[in-house]
């Protein structure tokens, strides 16, 4: 099987996310260092467009978002799973858990650092992560999240307590005794707020069985990881070929099926490219097109459904 490649930068707390999921599994993989602003010239070919970090890439497959690619490792490298006591609830209840994490505690915690910044983010950095992350309006946004940054540590300060106090119980991990997709997306956060938020460490101090169990995932560790080139991954994605199989979902709402062209791009507006391509595979999960440039031959995109507007053109 191809290796796996993580397109990534040390400081992003998605990607240590996806790290952690990498460490759950124990998986070898290989890391290609990403700019953390665009142009991102070596990334770009391979997504058809995706600028996001991380992105997975396995020969010429390229997995875009986190949800993607923990989706992905885990259809490929299925033990240890990422869902504790499956035989109950096969992942559904993890995933939705997810969405509150990684959806709106996610962009909370975003705010709580970019606003707690202040004026030491460097102008650029700010433009860039102000347009994605508080859209159009970001620099009334931004003024408006620096005004209101204790309301904001209020809100997480909430949220962690109720993680803290699930974790008052028997259980080493948030859903069982092994770590899952769950302990990944939750611990990313704590991560983040801890290490680029001033008032973190003391927010964080008041929980002390989340502090336990961040131990713990800490000593999780990363798997095995090794330097790429990023003119090495895009190489390994010209001489592959994608693995994926073309398939077809009868129920799906928006009768999407194999040939038709799309776009897809997040559902909320942070100025980004939608990437288009040729529908090759559907599922309620996962959409996946395929590509064709110079730099890579043909490739095939995977992206959630969920989070992402499929439109087809
Ligand atoms: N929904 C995406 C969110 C990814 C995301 O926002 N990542 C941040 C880094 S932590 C990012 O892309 N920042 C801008 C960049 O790296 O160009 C996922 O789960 O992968």
């Amino acid at each position: 099987m191809s290796e796996i490649i993580l397109h990534q930068y040390p400081q992003s707390p998605v990607a240590e996310k996806v790290r952690v999921g990498l460490g759950i599994k124990n998986l070898t993989w290989r890391s290609v260092e990403i700019p953390r602003l665009p142009p991102k010239p070596d990334l770009i070919p391979l997504t058809g467009g995706y600028r996001r970090t991380p992105v997975m890439q396995i020969g010429a497959d390229i997995y875009c978002d986190s949800q993607c690619i923990l989706r992905e490792l885990e259809s490929r490298y299925p033990s240890p799973g990422y869902y504790p006591a499956a035989e109950h609830y096969s992942g559904g209840i993890a995933w939705a858990i997810t969405r509150w994490t990684d959806d709106r505690l996610f962009a909370q915690c975003i705010k709580v650092v970019l606003a707690g910044a202040g004026d030491d983010l460097p102008a650029d950095f700010a433009e860039d992560r102000g347009r994605l992350y508080f859209g159009p309006q970001w620099q009334t946004e931004l003024k408006a999240a620096r005004n209101e940054l204790q309301h904001f540590a209020a809100q997480l300060r909430t949220q962690f307590g109720w993680l803290n106090d699930w974790l008052a119980g028997d259980n080493h991990f948030i859903l069982g005794d092994t770590p899952g997709i769950v302990d990944a997306c939750a611990y990313h956060l704590v991560w983040f707020i801890r290490g680029r938020w001033t008032g973190g460490k003391r927010l964080l101090s008041e929980f002390p069985h989340l502090q336990s169990w961040e131990s713990r995932v800490q000593l999780i560790g990363h798997g095995n990881s090794t330097d790429l080139s990023a003119a090495e991954a895009l190489a390994i994605a010209r001489d592959s070929q994608p693995s994926t199989p073309e398939s077809t979902d009868p129920n799906d709402p928006q009768g999407l099926a194999p040939g038709m062209t799309v776009t897809i791009a997040p559902d909320i507006d942070g100025g980004e490219v939608a990437v288009q391509g040729l529908v090759h595979a559907v599922s309620s999960d996962t959409i996946s097109v395929l590509r064709e440039s110079a730099q890579c031959n043909r490739v095939c995109v995977h992206f959630p459904r969920v989070g992402y507007r499929i439109t087809v053109i």
